[in-house]
């Protein structure tokens, strides 16, 4: 045995010593082993068999009631030192978390399995991706990472030529949330999930390795992990740039990276790449460009929503081999949300006959579990080892008001400012209140597992000479008029204005310039075949000045609050658009 996996295997020993499970199973990633595990989970009842002639090896799983989202104040970031998190976490020392976990594994596993889920996260060859390996005693888990993730054999093939991974030890412990602690060690590249069997808290690989774990390691080593979608836009001349996206939990990137063009675009021969729809790791290569590699190899995306009008690549990837967590159901045992445009629920999301006193059929973060490359719109270059480089880097949020459709931002200083002052309504992905304004710098708040200030300036320091970054933007598809209604139509007309982004990156795009930033007026976007009112459209594409020097002054207050880890850059531009501001608009 190789001293890598030597160094696992007592980890796996010491483990089952704490925690006394019954059996160990090593995850090989193989077929029979993944048919196996469902038979076992629809005995336990873990899973329901969806209708096979509509669904074919399609499964329902219900979680607890109680267990149905991330949770924010139950994440941790175990450092040393509370200021290396920074007000943007919540902080425990590593020896009191210690001391609380391994209370909490004493004996967890007793009468379960455990398994010894060894995963890569990003492409299996790609000198960009990163491995871990995950210890779970929830077969729901294992086959969620089996989707999520290069799993098995060929990832414990990679950890035994590498000379690091990270670890994961995830119990369901008792489901119980006064139980429920999701913590993260940086500095031992540990990972430790209790009471949750949900996505975010348990699929460690995830937010938990893929952006906590690896923010971290990327300040170090220079490179980035994003809460981002990536996606390449081929136009009829049969060129595809790349565009990475940052938009909060349920803000969209799922439905922006599986667009579906407009007709007019269609017929003009615009194609739409999928190349990943949560995370993105960047780091600069030798052109000077950034490159990107999505680490995972699935999707867990938003159920709620998703129709033929909206998301039809995605209703084409979950029509078999997918895994649905807390959807309702169909008469005929198809699985059914709210949005989608077929069928009726006759049962709801926690098994009972649906009635619409309880609100609805499917929990508003229900989700579908299923293989990347299912979807239609999958990019031949996802398994690129080298990445794909990005041309345009756009930051967006839930903003019901203030920020306009899109802009461009004037330089990457501008840009870092724009992610770092981002404010989105929270959504279902979290618990908590639905639809609260809250600062999410770069779609990060939940994720970045160190202080914000130091995260800001690691964004500022990859503009150095010899670098030729992207151009940073900003965009919101969910601005709303006097009637509560959203003005822009979104999904796939949201590629009009991805068209103007690259036409600004290729210098062929007109803009007016504002002291916000570089705004397109109506002539500058392709409207064909659009139906929108126009003075929703001229609102969209218009700033309030009194609303934005509103706005930049609790900018300037959210800021200050990192103090001396914020970086001077991004005050003095901050003042900057302050003052163009009010040369403007005297
Ligand atoms: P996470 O997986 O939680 O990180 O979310 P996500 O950013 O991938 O969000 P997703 O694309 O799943 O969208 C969440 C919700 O927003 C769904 O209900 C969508 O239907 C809705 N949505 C997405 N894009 C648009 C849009 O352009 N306009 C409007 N009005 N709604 C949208
Ligand atoms: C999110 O909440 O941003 C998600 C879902 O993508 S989860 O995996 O639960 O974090
Ligand atoms: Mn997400």
């Amino acid at each position: 045995m190789t001293r890598q996996l030597e160094t696992l295997n007592e980890w796996v020993q010491a483990t089952a010593r704490k925690t006394r499970p019954d059996r160990i199973h090593w995850c090989d990633g193989s077929n029979a082993e993944a048919q196996a595990l469902t038979e076992l989970m629809l005995a336990s009842g873990d899973l329901i068999a969806l209708n096979p002639s509509t669904h074919p090896d399609c499964y329902l799983h219900r979680s607890d009631p109680d267990d149905v989202a991330r949770v924010e104040h139950l994440t941790f970031i175990c450092t040393p030192q509370r200021e290396q998190v920074g007000p943007n976490n919540r902080w425990m020392s590593p020896d009191q978390a210690h001391t609380k976990m391994n209370a909490l594994f004493d004996g967890c596993m007793q009468g379960r399995t455990l398994y010894v889920v060894p995963y890569c996260m990003g492409p299996i060859d790609s000198p960009l991706s990163r491995c871990g390996v995950e210890i779970t005693d929830s077969p729901y888990v294992v086959a969620n990472m089996r989707i999520m993730t290069r799993m098995g054999q060929i990832a414990l093939q990679r950890i035994e030529r590498e000379a690091q991974f990270v670890k994961g030890l995830h119990s369901i412990g008792e489901l119980n949330p006064e139980r429920r602690f999701i913590l993260h060690f940086p500095e031992e590249g540990l990972i430790q999930s209790y009471g949750s069997g949900y996505g975010g808290n348990a699929l460690l690989g995830k937010k938990c390795h893929a952006l906590r774990i690896a923010a971290w390691q990327g300040r170090q080593q220079g490179w980035l992990a994003e809460h981002m979608l990536i996606v390449g836009i081929e136009n009829p001349q049969g060129a595809t740039h790349y565009i990475a996206a940052a938009f909060p939990s349920a803000c969209g990137k799922t439905n922006l990276s599986m667009l579906i063009p407009p007709p007019s675009y269609c017929r003009a021969g615009w194609k739409v790449w999928t190349v990943g729809d949560d995370i993105c790791w960047m780091q600069a290569g030798a052109d000077g460009r950034l490159w990107a590699i999505n680490p995972e190899a699935g999707f867990f995306g938003v159920a709620p929503g998703t129709s033929r009008k909206t998301n039809l690549n995605a209703l084409a990837t979950l029509s078999h081999d997918t895994i649905f967590t807390n959807v309702g159901l169909t008469s005929d045992g198809q699985p059914w949300w709210e949005g989608l445009d077929k069928g009726k629920p006759a049962i709801d999301w926690q098994g009972r006959t649906f009635d619409p006193a309880n609100g609805p059929a499917a929990h508003p973060n229900s989700r579908f579990t299923v293989r990347a490359n299912q979807c239609p719109s999958w990019s031949a270059h996802s398994e690129d080892p080298q990445g794909i480089p990005i041309s345009a880097i756009v930051f967006g949020g839930r903003r019901a008001n203030l920020m306009p459709l899109v802009f461009e931002t004037r330089d990457w200083t501008h840009g870092v400012l724009t992610g770092a002052s981002m404010r989105s309504e929270t959504t279902a992905a979290a618990t908590g209140q639905v639809g609260v304004l809250r600062r999410d710098p770069m779609a990060m708040k939940p994720f970045c597992s160190y202080n914000f200030g130091d995260y800001f300036a690691h964004w500022l320091s990859f503009d150095h000479p010899g670098a030729k970054l992207p151009k940073i933007f900003h965009v919101n598809w969910f601005r709303k008029n006097d009637q509560g209604a959203f003005m822009w139509p979104g999904f796939g007309d949201n590629l009009r204005i991805l068209e103007w982004i690259l036409g600004r990156c290729e210098g062929i795009a007109e803009a007016q310039e504002t002291a916000i930033g570089y705004l397109p007026r109506m002539q500058d976007l392709n409207l064909d075949g659009l139906s929108i009112d126009r003075t929703d459209l001229q609102a969209l594409l218009r700033i309030n000045p009194a609303e934005w020097t509103e706005e930049l002054q609790d900018v300037g207050t959210y800021l200050a609050g990192y103090g001396e880890h914020l970086p001077q850059a991004l005050e003095l531009a901050r003042q900057q658009m302050a003052a163009a501001l009010a040369a403007e608009h005297p």
